[in-house]
């Protein structure tokens, strides 16, 4: 269990408050749970899928069924006693809890969340349901036990990952000679007994993590919530358990969001397209990917759990272990940029990286290393201190006017994963938000920040292979005749900038026109072709294309209005607009 870092008499005074919340057995999600400062404070977790379904690894019958590894047994529509099968073979002996812990730490992740239950319904801790791993298998050790002596042991929290809607091994609808049973005696006669199991039989956890609430009734929601305060009142609960009743937002998945979310919430990734391990995935996320990805949580105010795969045998994918190893020594040169550091203030990523704020100082993370180019901040309402870079305090050359920081690159590469700026403020940062069209990189205007008129915002999640989702925030619903999107930018440099559009459009919408205006004194005539051969009906897997549309000029540098208005009645199908690129000509 992770130190909570407020003093003893806090903890009662807390605890006390929050008995008193569960009078009334919930907290609604994002208020502040009153004992949520550990997971403000450590950013980064590892989460990790592991069952039965990796002794399968995707195969099933000598067949590869793609898709996340954890639903081969949806995938198979495999009958209850063929899956149960797999149990007499998965003895993972090289599973070592203290190897993955010290992984975990070594990786800069401060607490651990696994799968000790996931949908196919198999227990991976000793339980009085014989479907487990101490009874079901000849490894008949208990690793849930082992690894919550490990976390203990190293000081690095743990969570438990439980399905509590979905349990395939109870109720499913393609096994033919499974008894039927209700949802409400499952959930009576497993699901709070075993979810019981996890809170009383390894000691103090950190959370508890549900998965897919499906249907559950908000009283079967709060039924779990009222067992978790009673057995492990500082273990915070997800958002998943279903009816708005944890204490803290899990986003989707695969999902990092473009503007700052508030309160306590996490972002939960693969390492590559699968949760559980799959023996074809080898579509890894590197090291400077998982970099970019915490930063990035960071800088929108959340946690980011990055989820590994464990083999059958007990190990863990090398490759993968490697990237997540890579990643900690990095952190290591900035442990208060990661660690306890709040959301930037301009609210969304800047087209060179993104920001994070410890107390007086604000953290650029450059993703993208141009030497010599200048990055733009703008609005900055406080003073100037210093401005060097973190791990080498090497003064960087600037200028500031009128709340512009401009910042100049040193020219030569960047020797790091991803290289961070210190700019020492003369308080905390006060800042009024817009975004600054760099004239060295090309710069998105991005749908969640556009003011919609005729028009609507919408965020379409779909998947690419069977629960690899992905999401994109979209101006869409337009009005056929006049809808309409404006975005304020703060163009730093006057000139030519090339326009790009990055939607998605049904063939219904083939030839969509739109006009866009730099504050009415320039308009740029747009004809948007489709992105797909699909009809809107069909569109459950959007295409999204960016595409060179024309060039606008701008005729003075500062705070201009762009507008995007929709022209011709003539296309029936709507058009989803995720994002404008300006990026500036160099004629
Ligand atoms: O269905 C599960 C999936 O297998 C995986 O566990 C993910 C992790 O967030 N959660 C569910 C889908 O959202």
């Amino acid at each position: 269990m992770i130190r909570i870092s407020v003093a003893g008499l806090l903890i009662l005074a807390s605890l006390t408050a929050f008995n008193q919340q569960t009078a009334r057995d919930t907290i609604a999600v994002g208020r502040k749970h009153p004992l949520s400062d550990w997971f403000t404070e450590s950013k980064y977790a590892l989460f990790l899928h592991w069952g039965l379904y990796s002794q399968y690894s995707n195969q099933w019958k000598g067949k590869t069924l793609y898709g996340i590894g954890e639903w081969i047994m949806y995938l198979a529509q495999a009958d209850i006693k063929e899956y149960e099968a797999a149990a007499q073979f998965f003895n993972p002996v090289r599973f070592n809890a203290s190897e993955w812990v010290q992984i975990a730490k070594n990786a800069g992740m401060k607490y651990i969340v696994i799968t000790a239950k996931h949908h196919e319904g198999f227990a991976m801790f000793n339980s009085f349901h014989p479907f487990n791993i101490t009874t079901a298998t000849p490894f008949k050790r208990d690793p849930m036990k082992e690894l919550a002596a490990a976390c203990a042991k190293e000081g690095i929290g743990l969570g438990f990952y439980y399905s509590q809607f979905q349990d395939w091994h109870e109720i499913n609808d393609w096994s033919k000679d499974l008894p039927k049973q209700s949802f409400s005696a499952y959930f009576k006669n497993k699901c709070i007994p075993q979810v019981k199991e996890l809170l009383t039989n390894y000691g103090s956890i950190s959370l508890i993590w549900f998965d897919t609430p499906g249907e559950m009734t908000k009283e079967q929601s709060l039924e779990l919530v009222k067992l978790v305060r009673k057995y492990q009142p500082r273990a915070l609960i997800n958002s998943r358990i279903g009816n708005g009743v944890g204490d803290y937002e899990t986003y989707g998945d695969h999902e990092i969001p473009v503007k700052n979310v508030q309160g306590l919430w996490e972002a939960v990734n693969t390492s590559n397209d699968s949760w559980g391990y799959a023996w074809y995935d080898e579509n890894w996320k590197t090291a400077d990917v998982m970099a970019r990805d915490l930063v990035s949580v960071i800088a929108r105010g959340g946690n980011y759990m990055l989820n590994i795969g464990p083999k059958a045998d007990g190990t863990l994918p090398k490759f993968n272990v490697d990237q997540i190893l890579t990643v900690g020594k990095w952190i290591k040169q900035y442990p208060d940029a990661i660690y306890g550091a709040t959301a930037s203030p301009w609210l969304q990523a800047f087209p060179w990286g993104d920001v994070t704020v410890t107390k007086n100082n604000l953290n650029l993370f450059v993703f993208d290393w141009k030497p010599g180019a200048s990055i733009y901040l703008t609005g900055i309402g406080n003073k100037i201190k210093t401005v060097v870079t973190k791990n080498t305090n090497e003064k960087l050359r600037y200028s500031f006017n009128n709340g512009v920081l401009k910042i100049e690159l040193p020219v030569r590469t960047s020797n790091q994963l991803l290289e961070c700026i210190r700019v020492e403020l003369d308080g905390e940062p006060r800042v009024q938000a817009s975004m600054a069209i760099d004239p060295n990189y090309p710069t998105s205007l991005s749908a969640a920040f556009a003011t919609p008129e005729g028009a609507a915002f919408n965020k379409l999640s779909w998947m690419e292979k069977f629960g690899e989702w992905k999401h994109r925030t979209v101006i869409n619903k337009w009005n056929q005749q006049d809808g309409a999107a404006s975005w304020e930018a703060n163009f730093m440099e006057p000139g030519y900038y090339q326009v790009e559009m990055d939607y998605h459009a049904c063939k219904e919408s083939d030839g969509t026109e739109f006009d866009l205006f730099n504050n009415a004194s320039d308009t740029l005539r747009l004809y948007l072709t489709a992105t797909t051969g699909a009809k809107e009906a069909d569109g459950d897997r959007p295409r999204f294309r960016r595409t060179k549309v024309g060039i606008i000029k701008v005729a003075a540098p500062g705070m201009t209005k762009i507008s995007l208005i929709r022209r011709n009645a003539a296309q029936k199908g709507d058009i989803h607009i995720a994002s404008i690129q300006l990026n500036k000509t160099n004629f």
